[in-house]
């Protein structure tokens, strides 16, 4: 009799699966070009990253693998399904990085039955399957997050978006997180990198692991008010009049809830 190693037979098992850490609700996305549609979030688990000022740490850290569900592309859309009614919707795939999960296969099911498809990714890793998303957010990560950007991925990223020309492929937005001067410089470097491509900035949610005693709950949300009235200023000043400046709205309705 053979005997199957365990870690091969589990590996073997969850091949062609995408690692879920979380899938809710009707909501609507809170942030970037979407803000305020209406949405259900697919959080992969999984990260290529490490952003010193993470907000989603329970979908990176592999301390939390043990929450991570490997579930089938069928399974997904059945669960998406279930909290839209049946309705189809935006399904927007989140992280974690997503773009290390093999997607193509839920996006070609989804959009046969009418979902339509986002996906928010610092653009580190490109896959061809990006070419059949509906939106796709590019969000690189600047100097504040403690990481390190690659132009070429990011070039790859959307030269994969737009493999079957640029008409065909998804809307694509360029959504910086910015702390400070230095992410600023960091944004204005990165967008003149993809001139063509919409930009949106929004304020770094800098506390998303220490909760303020004021805030709701426990975000510092006058802070956050405060870095976003210093954006605007600083978009005026540089006449910088082609982005979009944005506040993290869910942060300020909900805080750092999950599941919303
Ligand atoms: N990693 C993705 C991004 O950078 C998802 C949100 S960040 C936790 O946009």
């Amino acid at each position: 009799m053979t005997v199957l190693d365990p870690q091969i037979a589990e590996i073997s098992e969850q091949r062609g699966k995408i690692r879920i850490s979380e899938i809710f609700g009707p909501t609507v996305q809170g942030e970037g070009a979407l803000i305020g549609v209406p949405t259900v979030f697919v959080r992969t688990g999984g990260c290529d990253f490490r952003c010193s000022w993470c907000d989603t740490l329970y979908a990176v850290d592999p301390a939390f693998r043990a929450d991570w569900k490997p579930m089938s592309a069928t399974e997904v859309l059945d669960e998406v399904k279930r909290l839209s009614g049946g309705k189809p919707i935006l399904i927007t795939l989140s992280g974690g990085n997503p773009a290390i999960q093999p997607l193509g296969t839920l996006i070609a099911m989804g959009k046969q039955e009418g979902f339509t498809f986002a996906i928010e990714t610092q653009g580190s890793i490109a896959r061809d399957w990006f070419a059949d998303l509906d939106y796709l957010t590019l969000s690189p990560k600047p100097p504040s997050s403690s990481t390190s950007f690659e132009a070429d991925a990011l070039r790859a990223c959307i030269d994969a978006a737009q493999a079957r020309g640029m008409l065909d492929g998804p809307a694509i937005t360029l959504k910086f997180p910015v702390r400070d001067e230095a992410d600023l410089m960091f944004a204005d470097y990165v967008r003149n990198l993809h001139i063509s491509i919409p930009v949106c900035l929004q304020p770094v949610n800098t506390t998303p692991a220490e909760p303020h005693p004021d805030g709701v709950n426990g975000v510092d949300i006058d802070g956050l008010t405060a870095r976003y009235r210093w954006l605007v200023d600083e978009v005026a000043k540089r006449k910088w009049f082609d982005v979009r400046v944005l506040p993290q709205w869910h942060v300020h309705v909900w805080g750092n809830l999950r599941g919303v």
